[in-house]
């Protein structure tokens, strides 16, 4: 038996996954909500609610609890003494900021108390900004000043100055909090913070999370001086070294072998961002295969085979942990919104899903602008005077109507955003809590005239984490891993209905109708 464990810090949750890498098998699987699990941090959805000005922040050592329950949980089902190899995915952007003790700290926690109480004391800044975080607007015009423009930025970045990005959320700490950013020593993503405390040691950041801060160079993978410059003092000393994905980044803790009964020596892969790892769990780390993932952000992501950037600036470029780079688009209207309009209309899921199938592609020419809460992709801030206008949400009386308009209005939107990439895709791989919903992967491979497919095993991001493990302690191929663990469940191919005429000018009108609210609107 050769056991691997996959970690996926997530926005909501914590979760974990055993794989066997030679059987092929999935041994374990668990997840902690930290809203229900860990009610104290008075974070329902994983955050702190109602922050002041955009700011969207998170508890670490909420992250540290739910790490120990998940453990905990995990051992019950899992003998952890047998496993070989480990690696996680964080939540991308969200950072960590940790004073002078962290580094002497992590070799020596002990087993008498929790980590988070022994971690406390580290932390420079109690809480973490994280990727929902709106707050930098004043930031990111700043940065993008200093280094010539966003273009600049863009071509050094792989993104133009991006709010939730981690570079801005820095400048902000330093701007607003000078002491207490002049008493952090080290700066960590969410992945890199929780590899260390694993490892009980300082480790690096990976190329597919550092290219998600508005700081690294993806011609080099390596820290910009410009762009450090523009964003706070002294910041090259306060970030890690960035490594490839394929780096080792030490080894388990004292504290995870006497507490949870790890194996001593047992390696720790540098972690990664829960978009590049769920890219190597979804089989797609080679270009030609395209991800959506619906989740409470709607993501589109694709290995790319030579780096290209968004002109309208959208879009990102992050580091491929399998080699190469990856390109990816995120929709912050993703779940929420279905939510939303299924709400308005005291729908439940099953209500809403009979509605998709009760209407027909193109809905009549009956158009939505999908946007409940501000957009990045395209960037809209609402409200705006032509969103209350004859496409708003409010002015809908039809709920079927409305729903379809919803889910093809963000579909619509994926294709237009997405055209950048240039990629024309056979095959789109879907997965996240909506994708199992049959009537919206009809909608995804109506309007992308592809192939959809859904996997069986869920949790592509923990399940990237193992594989990514599996393959750099372990040596055994990606193909090899994917042949195993990333099988398409063929009965549930959904293959387009209609042809490509069926929504020419229903995306010619939503193209229109974004311009406008682009023109009507200030982000
Ligand atoms: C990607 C992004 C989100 C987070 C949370 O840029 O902001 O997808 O990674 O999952």
């Amino acid at each position: 038996m050769s056991l691997v464990l996959g970690l996926d810090a997530s926005t909501q949750s914590f979760s974990a996954l055993v794989i066997d890498s030679q059987q092929g098998h999935i041994v374990a699987e668990c997840s902690i909500n930290f809203g229900q699990a860990l009610p104290h941090y008075n974070a329902p959805s994983g955050f702190i609610p109602n922050g002041p000005a955009g700011e969207v922040h998170a508890d670490p050592l909420m992250w540290l609890d739910a790490l120990e329950i998940l453990l905990d949980t995990l051992a019950q089902t899992c003998d952890l003494s047998q496993i070989t190899a480990i690696s996680g995915a964080g939540q991308q952007h969200g950072s960590v900021y940790l004073n002078e003790q962290w580094t002497a700290t992590l070799p020596s926690i002990q087993t008498q108390q929790s980590l988070a109480s022994q971690i406390a004391p580290c932390l420079s800044r109690s809480t973490a900004p994280i990727w929902m975080d709106t707050s930098t607007q004043a930031e990111c015009s700043e940065i993008a000043q200093a280094v010539g423009g966003d273009t600049v930025v863009c071509s050094k970045s792989g993104s133009i100055a991006i709010e939730r990005f981690t570079g801005p959320q820095i400048r902000r700490f330093y701007k607003y909090q000078p002491q207490a950013y002049q008493q952090t020593q080290r700066i960590h993503l969410v992945s890199s913070f929780l590899c260390s405390v694993l490892c009980g040691q300082d480790t690096p950041i990976d190329i597919g999370d550092g290219a998600g801060m508005n700081l690294l160079n993806i011609d080099n993978w390596q820290w910009d001086p410009q762009l450090l410059a523009a964003t706070a003092p002294e910041l090259r000393q306060k970030l890690p070294p960035v490594v490839s994905g394929h780096h080792i980044a030490g080894s388990i803790s004292r504290y995870f072998v006497e507490k949870f009964g790890f194996k001593w020596g047992t390696e720790i892969s540098v972690f990664t961002g829960d978009n590049p790892s769920s890219l190597v769990g979804m089989g797609a780390s080679q270009p030609g295969k395209v991800v959506i993932s619906l989740g409470t952000s709607d993501t589109f992501f694709a290995a790319m085979p030579t780096v290209a950037t968004d002109p309208a600036g959208c879009g990102h470029v992050f580091g491929n942990p399998l080699g190469g780079s990856m390109s990816l688009q995120c929709f912050s209207n993703g779940s929420l919104a279905r939510e939303a309009v299924k709400d308005r209309f005291n729908y439940d899921w099953e209500q809403f899903t009979t509605a998709l199938s009760q209407t027909s592609p193109g809905n009549e020419e009956n158009l939505m602008l999908p946007f409940f809460h501000p957009e990045i992709s395209p960037q809209i801030r609402l409200p705006a005077p032509l969103l209350q206008g004859s496409h708003a949400f409010e002015t809908w009386q039809e709920g079927q109507q409305a729903i379809r308009a919803c889910v093809e209005g963000q579909c619509m939107n994926m294709k237009l955003q997405s055209d950048w990439m240039h990629v024309q895709p056979d095959v789109i791989y879907l997965t996240g809590g909506a994708s199992q919903n049959n009537a919206i992967a009809q909608i995804v491979a109506d309007i992308f005239q592809a192939k959809v497919q859904r996997f069986s095993q869920s949790g592509s991001v923990a399940l990237g984490a193992a594989m990514r493990a599996a393959h750099n302690t372990l040596g055994i191929k990606i193909t090899d891993l994917e042949a195993k663990f990333c099988k398409a469940d063929s009965e549930s191919t959904c293959l387009p209905k209609v042809d490509s005429n069926a929504y020419k000018s229903a995306l010619k009108t939503f193209s229109s109708l974004l311009l406008c609210a682009r023109k009507n609107t200030t982000y």
